[in-house]
């Protein structure tokens, strides 16, 4: 039934080094993928083969016969089907079943790889190595992988299986054998696990480097970064609304000596948390209801958290924020922040002339908001129903409609926010501050959001993406550099080494002034900017670059290293324009409270000092700011200065299903994942190199007996040499180093083929003889 099926697939390959010791081995690695590029010999070889079925799953079928141009093949169900050869992808042999690295593999095709990994995960044996990455799989359950036990084999190296905390272990050595700083870069999809992860990495470093207690401090600090900065989504019930970098340093001693945290955008568990933990006094003080009351938090009509007992967690936050030493009265002020900025979002308006202009309603939130932040009432009031402008010398003041009041009262609320967190990352950076002692040892670990492809893609993937593009040439280049660093140690020639890099589509974003940021700045600044206007001035611009792709009406297609990503203008504009206006700056620092004035002058302070980029100056605002994305690449060029100086580790998790149940593996998801996290991008640049490596010696054992000339008495390199010429290996095809020789993919194979048909024929010769002697 399913002949003819035709499967398309990405070209992909193996590598690493190649271990054809014993007759009994299993296949070389090569990139045989397809029936067709497979060596006759190899296509005997084979027994299994996968077949992908019309729903696009892989199965594994038994090879029965092939004939011509086609083969029966066996399914497990007991089915007999006839399928095109072609279409057969080869399946590796059981005995690497489950191998720990995927390069381990003889065929290293997708779906040997997904087979590989779902074989490991349905023994919870969620972490698989693909050559320097670590790939985690969630399982969405507790696995019996953690604790002191684990750490104490992992420390002494007695297991040697993946896992986060071998990372962490390499991470540690190097920093004290090399003196570099470290890394650990932890990507991925929403849900997949990363947050989870940095904590399983934060405990082995805490569990390695602790005695002088600040370590204790450093883990208290992700209850209180997950209460304020994560919230639950469709995705994830505990979904991390900004990225952080953590840094924890260590004194020469190797023990740990303080860590600094920066973040990136943020969010909210921690109101459901108030709300529902808040003592009867501090109710009373902040004037709180239930969360049930509250328009911001009613929107998703979710108040619960399966298995999540909101009151008892805000007890734990408020312990930790004990225990990084925020003061109950600095406590107590950021609660009232919370509770004003919940507040806030029940402020209504009401019409007061013909024009349609309104002002806020003077009721219980507007008072209460008033009290809280501690300005008069009449200052809140008016900063939400009038604008000032500046046009050229003079001032003019511009009342507000209602969409525009609620912009400008959302936009307050969010900057509070923001200003509320970053405040208290600020805090806690003071309570783990290394002091003046700095050893410059440190392990920096990067929980980031993942490559986003959706249905629709607005602004958010366009920044996320951007970000990601720049982390996969980070990872790009450190690979080139693992691999520079074999070539040049065998001093063979790695100029010839092709590394295909995304700097095209970095360019796309980053080049001035036609780029992607560049342009949208540009129409940001136009008052009558659209975000029609703005997908025509990108498709007018842009057109000729090979990684873009004008689309119809709003849309453009982004050709990233991932996969193409078509995005929709919709929204950007307005998303890029920092809405925030001086009107509520001014206000915040006229309160009588510390928290708004302290967040009215970060502000400023943020308008004042461009970090990277031009000013920008928003079409009929009143203050220079800069724009969203500028702000967003001045940072990400930050993260990656700070990275730049530290020697890697990466770590890519997967979401194995939507549902967040476990034992659910679903092939087309991994799939999908293992193409945006580059783990099949790693074989790919494997493959553009010499992967394929053997010692002289190896090789000379392996093959010498071929030789028409007989020169057995010879070292190792002119055995190799003179079967390399013999058999007119092209010299593209391979290098010659000190110790190994380096092959392009499928090199091997050719040789493989003679020597499994010149074994077999002597075989055969060997039996009959014995045959006669018997
Ligand atoms: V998001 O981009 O912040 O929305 P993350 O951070 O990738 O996302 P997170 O670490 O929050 O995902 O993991 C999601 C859920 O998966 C967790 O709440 C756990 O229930 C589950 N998980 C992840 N990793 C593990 C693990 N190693 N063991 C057990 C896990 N459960
Ligand atoms: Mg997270």
């Amino acid at each position: 039934p399913y002949s003819g099926h035709i499967v398309s697939t990405e070209e992909e390959s193996l590598t690493g080094d190649v271990d054809l010791g014993a007759a009994t081995m299993p296949l070389p690695h090569s990139d045989e993928r397809r029936w067709s590029d497979t060596s006759a010999y190899a296509r005997k070889k084979i027994l299994q083969s996968w077949i992908q079925l019309p729903n696009g799953n892989w199965e594994l079928g038994k090879i029965l016969s092939t004939s011509g141009e086609e083969s029966l093949i066996s399914l497990p169900e007991g089915k007999v089907i006839k399928v095109i050869s072609e279409t057969l992808v080869p399946a590796n042999p059981d005995i690497l079943d489950g191998v720990d690295d995927l390069m381990q593999l003889s065929y290293l095709n997708e779906p040997s790889v997904l087979y590989n990994l779902n074989y490991r995960y349905n023994q919870d044996m969620i972490y698989t190595k693909a050559g320097p990455v670590l790939v985690a799989v969630n399982p969405f359950k507790e696995v019996p992988l953690y604790g002191n036990r684990y750490i104490e084999a992992y420390r002494k190296r007695s297991n040697e299986s993946p896992h986060v905390y071998a990372i962490a272990d390499t991470a540690i050595r190097e920093m004290i054998r090399d003196e570099v700083n470290q890394s650990i870069i932890i990507s991925g999809e929403s849900g997949a696990g990363k947050t989870e992860t940095a904590k399983i990495a934060m405990q082995y470093l805490a569990a390695l480097g602790g005695g002088s207690g600040i370590e204790y401090e450093i883990l208290k600090t992700n209850p209180i970064l997950e209460a304020f900065g994560n919230a639950k989504t469709l995705r994830n019930d505990n979904s991390s609304r900004f990225g952080k970098l953590i840094e924890i340093h260590f004194s020469e001693s190797g023990k740990i000596s303080g860590a600094q945290i920066q973040t990136w955008e943020r969010s909210y568990h921690i109101f459901y948390q108030l709300c529902a933990g808040a003592s009867p006094a501090l109710r009373e003080k902040l004037n709180l209801t239930s969360a049930h009351e509250y328009k911001y938090l009613g929107q998703s009509n979710c108040y619960s958290i399966c298995g999540v007992d909101d009151a008892e967690r805000f007890n734990t936050v408020k312990e930790a924020l004990d225990i990084v030493h925020v003061s109950k009265e600095d406590q107590e002020s950021v609660f009232a922040m919370l509770a004003a900025v919940l507040w806030l979002g029940n402020v209504s308006f009401t019409i007061i002339d013909n024009e349609n202009h309104v002002e806020p309603l003077e009721d219980e939130s507007l008072s209460t908001v008033a009290k809280l932040i501690g300005c008069n009432i009449n200052e809140l009031k008016l900063s939400l129903s009038k604008r000032n402008m500046r046009v050229g010398k003079d001032t003019i003041v511009q009342k507000l409609t209602l969409p525009q009041a609620i912009d400008a009262r959302d936009a307050l609320a969010k900057s509070m926010y923001s200003c509320l967190f970053d405040w208290l990352v600020e805090q806690i950076n003071k309570s783990l501050a290394v002091g003046k002692k700095r050893t410059g040892r440190s392990i920096s670990i990067l929980d980031i959001y993942g490559f986003e492809s959706f249905d629709k893609n607005s602004f958010e993937q366009f920044c996320i993406n951007y970000a990601n593009e720049r982390l996969q040439q980070h990872f790009n280049r450190h690979l080139f550099k693992l691999e520079q660093e074999e070539y040049i140690q065998d001093g063979i020639d790695w100029t010839r080494v092709d590394f295909e890099d995304n700097q095209g589509c970095l360019s796309l974003f980053e080049k001035k002034p036609l780029g992607l940021l560049s342009l949208l700045d540009e129409e940001s600044t136009f008052p009558n900017g659209t975000d029609l206007t703005l997908a025509n001035k990108l498709k007018q611009h842009l057109d000729s670059n090979s990684c873009f792709r004008g689309d119809r009406g709003k849309l453009f297609t982004v050709v990233h290293y991932a996969g193409e990503v078509t995005y929709e203008t919709t929204g950007f504009l307005e998303k890029n324009r920092d809405l925030l206006h001086l009107d509520s700056i001014q206000l915040l620092s006229s309160c009588s409270c510390h928290l708004p004035q302290a967040f009215a002058s970060s502000m400023l302070i943020q308008s004042e000092k461009p970090v990277v980029g031009p000013l920008y100056k928003a079409g009929g605002a009143d203050s220079q700011r800069l724009s969203v994305a500028t702000k967003f690449k001045g940072q990400l060029f930050q993260l990656m200065q700070r990275l730049g100086n530290t020697t890697p580790h990466f770590i890519r998790c997967i979401k194995p299903n939507n549902n967040q149940s476990p034992g659910l593996y679903e092939q087309g998801l991994v799939l999908q994942q293992l193409r945006c996290c580059g783990v099949l991008e790693v074989v790919r640049i494997s493959r553009s190199g010499f992967p394929t490596r053997m010692s002289h010696q190896k090789f000379a054992r392996r093959y010498g007996f071929l030789l028409v000339e007989n020169i057995a008495d010879k070292d190792p390199l002119s055995v190799s040499v003179a079967i390399l010429h013999q058999f007119n290996i092209l010299p593209e095809m391979y290098q010659v180093g000190y110790t190994k020789l380096f092959f392009r993919t499928g090199q091997i194979g050719v040789l493989e083929d003679t020597r499994n048909r010149t074994l077999h024929g002597i075989l055969r010769v060997q039996s009959y003889f014995r045959g006669y002697q018997a």
